[in-house]
């Protein structure tokens, strides 16, 4: 197996307050303070709510060819080994992996500049707060010469078990190469290696099938040449049929939550036991399903809900972006290159089922047609085992639900759809609703994708008003009680898990305390009363057969 050094742990930091990137004279650095990587410096005193750039430096010993990994980080970050710069990282929560000769034997110097100013990736009009930081785990892999640079796994055929397996080398092999692997506890198994990318279809010995029920994982060995790689993958297929999704050829309806990577204390940054809290949480209530909203994930939260059984929606950075910048061609390409990016790092994980890009974008617009067109086509290049989508909130207006696998709307009817002068407006769920399925395609599975409501944490209120407890209880068993009762529905997807970090002063937005408040749990997952709410909901439903499939409740094929 390759060598792995973790370099997470405490780093040399300093930080330099409204200062770019550009700015940072590297060889005039002087640390005065440590910071842990992972972790985000702004939610840390002295550094918290300031935006500039963080240096962080650690040596490394280490020689010859090597891979540097770095889980997540934002805003930006510039990456140098002994000065030099390897690499330039634009993207908010995107896992970067750069291969470099690192030198001779000996200590090296490495440095990470990370920048949590707004950029042209990440505007400040997003809903979510721009931490900065090292979000995930930093490691170094040493490689040998010849190293396998790529291997994706995807479900050719889920009743025979039979996948096939993409291998991508670093160089085109010498003559007679070969690839030697082994599924789980099998026999070693040698086969041609004759390409730089070489493309099996192989059965996996004694399969078992991932679903939510049985999350059942598979665990595969390469080698070739000098070098040797294992993962874990799982064998399923997710699929359309009309309006109906079908996991493994059995109706699937989701119930789930949107989540933001985010805590009061790590930020971005959050410890894999904490992320690992809110997913059983949210299995333990019935559900099946998480919307990553909006970027990339985290590693240990893929891995666990590979594990735990828990499907996952994962989609790229670009929040409710507007013309012009929509339709800047740097902004396409930039969006492309997310896209592909984010199949690559993601693509063995079986809980994925679905890619998202551009939440809440201008897709009434006519113009915006050859960019969504461009961007379904560049994921599905990318990956055909996988369903497509956006989540809009131009509901009827919507020009664009032809181009997508599935489609994903964002109603909030009594909230932000709300008739504010009315005390309540629960009555407005069904007909919002109504209209809404009228207007849309029917030969495609719906999924509302967002919907809630807010409500401050321990806001008590008899009078069941806005904000209060009481009313977000309210509304969303309403909500629960008619998607979840109504099979046109694919699913529901609400919004969202817990309070979420955003605007600092945004009270007029209605983010009251700095946060999006319409957690069902607060931003220190203490639930409010939905959420007791919303479980027996999900109980009641799966009594009566609805949702046909979550996690429990699933017929094996
Ligand atoms: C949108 C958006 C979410 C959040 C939500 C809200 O639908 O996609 O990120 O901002 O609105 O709370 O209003």
């Amino acid at each position: 197996m390759r060598s792995v050094q973790s370099l997470n742990g405490v780093w040399d930091f300093a930080f330099f307050q409204e200062c770019g990137m550009a700015a940072i004279e590297l060889s005039a650095l002087s640390f005065t303070s440590v910071l842990t990587v992972p972790g985000c410096y702004d939610v840390l005193f002295p550094y918290a709510a300031q935006r500039g750039t963080g240096v962080y430096r650690r040596r490394v010993y280490c020689s010859g060819l090597v891979k540097l990994n770095i889980a997540a980080l934002g805003l930006a970050a510039e990456v140098y080994w002994d000065q030099q710069l390897i690499k330039s990282c634009p993207y908010a929560y995107m896992p970067e992996s750069m291969v470099f000769d690192s030198g001779s034997t000996a200590w090296h110097e490495l440095i990470i500049l990370v920048n949590n100013q707004y950029n042209q990736v990440f505007f400040p009009f997003y809903d979510f707060y721009g931490y900065g930081g090292i979000y995930g785990d930093v490691d170094l892999e040493s490689l040998p010469e010849f190293y396998l640079d790529d291997i994706r796994i995807s479900t050719l055929d889920y009743r025979q078990g039979l996948i096939r397996l993409q291998v991508r080398a670093s160089a085109t092999p010498a003559p007679g190469c070969h690839l030697q692997l082994r599924f789980d506890a099998s026999e070693l198994q040698t086969l041609p290696f004759d390409s730089q990318v070489n493309i099996y279809e192989l059965k996996v010995p004694q399969f078992q099938l991932w679903s939510p029920a049985t999350p059942c994982l598979h665990h595969l060995q390469v080698s070739c040449g000098a070098d040797e790689l294992a993962l874990d993958f799982g064998i399923r297929q997710i699929a359309v049929a009309g309006n109906q999704l079908l996991l493994n050829g059995v109706p699937l309806r989701l119930m789930g939550y949107n989540r933001h990577e985010s805590h009061p204390q790590f930020g971005a940054a959050m410890p894999p036991s904490l992320i690992e809290a809110d997913l059983l949480m949210i299995r333990e209530q019935g559900c099946n399903f998480i919307r990553g909203s909006h970027y990339p994930q985290n590693r240990h939260f893929l891995e666990l809900c590979d594990r735990l059984g828990i499907l996952v929606w994962e989609e790229t950075l670009g929040w409710d972006v507007k013309f012009p910048t929509l339709g800047e061609a740097a902004f396409l390409e930039q969006q492309l290159d997310q896209a592909r990016r984010l199949v690559r790092n993601s693509y063995n994980h079986p809980s994925i089922i679905i890619w998202g890009f551009l939440n809440e974008t201008e897709s009434q617009l006519p113009e915006l047609r050859p960019i969504i067109k461009k961007l379904c086509d560049a994921f599905h290049a990318e990956d055909d085992t996988r369903l497509v989508t956006y989540a809009s909130n131009k509901y009827e207006k919507d020009c664009c639900c032809d181009l997508v696998d599935i489609i994903a709307m964002n109603p909030y009817p009594g909230w932000g759809d709300a008739n504010w002068e009315k005390v309540q407006d629960i009555d407005q769920v069904k007909p919002r609703l109504d209209r809404l399925l009228a207007a849309l395609p029917s030969d495609k599975p719906v999924l509302i994708s967002e919907i809630g409501a807010g409500a401050i944490y321990g806001f008590r209120d008899p009078f069941k008003a806005r904000w209060s407890e009481e009313y977000q209880a309210l509304l969303l068993k309403e909500i629960c009680n008619q998607v979840l009762g109504d099979e046109r529905f694919c699913g529901l997807c609400i919004w969202q898990f817990c309070n979420a970090k955003s605007y600092i002063n945004g009270y007029v937005m209605g983010r009251s305390r700095g946060f999006n408040n319409k957690g069902i749990l607060d931003e220190y997952r203490r639930p409010k009363l939905a959420w007791d709410i919303i479980t027996s909901c999900i109980q009641q439903a799966r009594a009566a057969g609805k949702p046909d499939e979550c996690p429990g409740t699933e017929t094996s094929v």
